[in-house]
């Protein structure tokens, strides 16, 4: 028994406002599926966030219909979970993926957490932001129970983890029962294949490169989805790289040797198929940015889909250095605020609401602090007007007054 492993697609997604950026990712997906096809595989998992969006385009969602149906007629079923990007924290909301149960998608939910695929047990979770931590881990926790029935499994999750992720995680490593063989995992873009467990736990990364920051990890491991050999418990692991439609060019120019740095990118880009995206720091630079950048662009401009240039003064260097620490951010310093409190809930609601509260979600930050009420104070809105209408029943003088208010 052999499956394909990808997540992090992001289907819609239209890097820098452009519609080349957009098309290569679609691009990239109808690759991938064609790999997966030649690697005769069993079957195929995807880690969430599939989309973009939790509402994604016609086309995002014919581009995820028709690779689908491509493993359909090679018989190879998928089994999906959203991601954060793929899901509306809302109680009534659904992801993207249900549209496609009808055409074979096994959509893995909090209500369908499991399946069996021959002898593999596959059990997972949809995104869980922090604020739902104490719900996540009592469900991790019914899933491992159920996996130890099984010789073989797989733990479908979409979340970040300490030990991967710097300070931006839901899950500590521990967090993570350990009796599963194969922890599938998507959230973080790059590729990472560490042993857990009683096999190996890996993030295939995304499908294509999402934000710049990926790029030192695209150099080293290539973008792609991994095989895994599931014949014996011990799973192994087989990294399958796609190239990429487009490529990202990282340089480094100094405004004193300008002319020839501008020669040699030339150089290297002119017999490009696509126009590539130049990420441009130019160091050394006096005063007058206008005029290189106006000189970069009459250069480059033709050869390049995008120019993204990042001007650095002659004394800016150390400055430089600390913006680029991810260590510091709104999230952390929040965090840091929010210490006099000592409550880990009320830091992880803070920190979910900053995220919603910032992309003008107020419906999804409305429902967050009414899950919270609840969960943590035991009560709901609804019993509080219970409460309330008893009350008023109790005493008569006061019906007058309901009646009013109704
Ligand atoms: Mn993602």
């Amino acid at each position: 028994m052999k499956f394909a492993h990808l997540a992090d697609t992001h289907l819609g997604y239209r890097q820098f406002g452009l519609i080349e950026r957009e098309k290569d990712f679609y691009e990239v997906f109808e690759k991938v599926i064609d790999k997966i096809i030649e690697e005769n595989v069993d079957f195929v998992i995807h880690s969430g966030d599939l989309f973009e969006t939790a509402r994604p385009s016609p086309i995002a969602l014919l581009t995820f219909q028709k690779g689908l149906l491509k493993l359909k007629g090679a018989g190879i079923p998928m089994y999906a979970i959203a991601g954060n990007h793929d899901i509306v924290m809302r109680n009534d909301s659904i992801p993207p993926q249900i549209i496609f149960k009808k055409l074979g998608l096994k959509v893995i939910s909090p209500i369908n957490t499991n399946y069996m695929h021959g002898d593999i047990f596959i059990a997972g979770l949809p995104f869980y932001p922090s604020s739902q931590l104490k719900n996540l881990k009592a469900k991790l926790d019914e899933l491992s129970k159920k996996a130890a029935n099984h010789e073989k499994s797989v733990l479908v999750l979409h979340q970040g983890i300490d030990k991967y992720f710097g300070y931006n995680y839901e899950l500590e490593i521990g967090d993570l029962p350990d009796n599963f063989n194969y922890y599938a995992l998507g959230h973080i873009h790059n590729y990472i294949n560490d042993a857990f467990g009683k096999g190996r736990l890996v993030y295939p990364g995304s499908g294509e490169i999402w934000k710049t920051n990926e790029l030192e990890d695209y150099a080293k491991n290539g973008k792609g989805f991994v095989v895994v050999d599931f014949e014996e418990p011990k799973p192994l692991i087989k990294r399958v790289k796609v190239d990429m439609p487009r490529e990202f060019i990282k340089r480094s120019l100094d405004y004193n040797n300008l002319e020839s740095g501008i020669a040699g990118i030339k150089d290297t880009i002119k017999d490009f198929d696509k126009k590539p995206i130049l990420d441009l720091e130019i160091r050394n630079v006096e005063s007058d940015t206008k005029g290189v950048y106006e000189l970069i662009n009459e250069e480059l401009g033709d050869l390049a889909l995008m120019i993204r240039p990042n001007f650095i003064m002659d004394d800016e260097l150390d400055v430089e250095v600390i913006i680029n620490d991810s260590q510091v951010g709104p999230k952390q310093i929040l965090k840091e605020q929010l210490k006099a409190y000592d409550d880990e809930a009320v830091t992880n609601l803070a920190i979910d609401l900053y995220e919603y509260l910032s992309k003008d979600k107020l419906d999804e930050s409305k429902d967050l602090i009414e899950q919270f009420y609840e969960e943590y104070y035991h009560t709901s809105v609804e019993n509080i007007e219970e409460i309330e209408d008893e009350t008023l029943l109790e005493e008569p003088e006061n019906i007058q007054t309901k009646e009013v208010l109704e």
